[in-house]
């Protein structure tokens, strides 16, 4: 499996809603919390066009936001094919 990293604020309820779902999953994931790091959030809307949390990447490919990924996730084969398992 690639490794996923998910970029986060601390207090953000799509990024708890995210790191919840990939919990679910048993997906192991690296958390960059960006608190406050406006470089970082505007660096990762320079990279993938937008400019909210969460964000998650799996290896270099971007999946998205929590909407994304719960988008991704209706559709088993897909997610899991995304995911590399
Ligand atoms: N549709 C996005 C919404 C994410 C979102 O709105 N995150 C808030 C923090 S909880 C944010 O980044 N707000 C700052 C902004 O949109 O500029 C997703 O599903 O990830």
């Amino acid at each position: 499996m690639k490794e996923v990293h998910i970029y986060t604020w601390t207090f953000c309820p799509f990024c708890i809603r995210a790191k919840r779902l990939l919990d679910k999953e048993a997906i192991p994931y690296k958390e960059i919390v960006i608190d406050g790091d406006q470089a970082a959030l505007s660096a990762l809307k320079t990279k993938t066009g937008s400019g909210s949390v969460p964000q998650i990447f799996v290896g270099e490919d971007f999946i998205g936001g929590c909407d994304e990924l719960h988008a991704l996730h209706r559709d088993k084969d897909a997610f899991n094919a995304r995911f590399g398992r």
